[in-house]
């Protein structure tokens, strides 16, 4: 009986680590709520590779004509190196992610490969202005986006909305479910929960939780042999 219980429980530990390591990487999105905008950006993977993401973009309210700089013009969005952070500081964010330096080289959206990886609205065109200020969910597929790569990933990066340059909103780009407000981003941090407790930045198990988890495997077959 204990034998049996003891094969079962290390049969389900192996179980999970294989579970985990085939993860797909996960969903990932930006609620943006300030300065009177909202809209969400969700980032789903198209397939296990880590590579090229279904980004789906609901704008609620805000983006008017009438604040719009440039109505004709519409817009511009992407994806910046550095989170807002907690106090959702959009002058915190830095540039655009960029890993294969395109620089300021104009994005032909005919051309997506040639553009900054966080150019969308380059590769994807503006977000333009409605009289209510909300634009109905759409959704598009860029294969150049990147869930792992320490310099590729858009995970814990941010997206900005720009007004004729000027950044008028962000939020940052965290794990679906964790992206609401500060106090649930703070608490999800504080309990380093499973997002964040052993999956390294780009989503994938990092080398460390591996250990872990086989010395945990280790340590249920002693606790196993013991018990025999
Ligand atoms: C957006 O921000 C407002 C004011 O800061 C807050 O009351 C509201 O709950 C937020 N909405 C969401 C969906 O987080
Ligand atoms: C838009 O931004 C450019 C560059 O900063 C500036 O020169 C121009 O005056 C702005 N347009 C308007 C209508 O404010
Ligand atoms: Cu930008």
């Amino acid at each position: 009986m204990v034998r049996n219980t003891f094969i079962l429980s290390t049969l389900a530990a192996l179980g999970c680590i294989s579970m985990v390591l085939a993860q797909k990487p996960q969903t990932l999105e930006a609620n943006v709520n300030t300065s009177g905008i909202k809209a969400t950006f969700t980032f789903e993977p198209i397939d296990d590779s880590g590579d090229g993401a279904k980004v789906t973009i609901n704008v609620v309210e805000g983006l008017t004509k009438k604040f719009a700089v440039l109505p004709k013009i519409g817009f511009e969005y992407h994806i910046h190196v550095k989170p807002a952070g907690p106090n959702n500081d959009c002058m915190a964010t830095g540039g655009h992610l960029d890993p294969t330096n395109v620089g300021n080289a104009v994005c032909d959206p005919k051309t997506p490969e040639k553009c900054q990886e966080g150019d969308l609205s380059g590769k994807h065109g503006n977000l333009m202005p409605t009289e209510d200020g909300s634009i109905p969910e759409f959704s598009y597929v860029d294969k150049f986006i990147h869930f792992t790569g320490e310099a590729s990933t858009i995970t814990g990066r941010s997206v900005v909305i720009h007004n004729n340059g000027t950044k008028i909103a962000c939020a940052d780009i965290l794990p679906q479910g964790e992206s609401g407000s500060d106090s649930q981003r703070q608490s999800s941090i504080t309990a380093g929960d499973s997002h964040t407790n052993g999956a390294s930045a780009d989503g994938r198990l990092s080398g460390n939780a591996v250990w872990m988890a086989m010395g945990t495997v280790g340590s249920g077959l002693m606790a196993g042999m013991m018990a025999l």
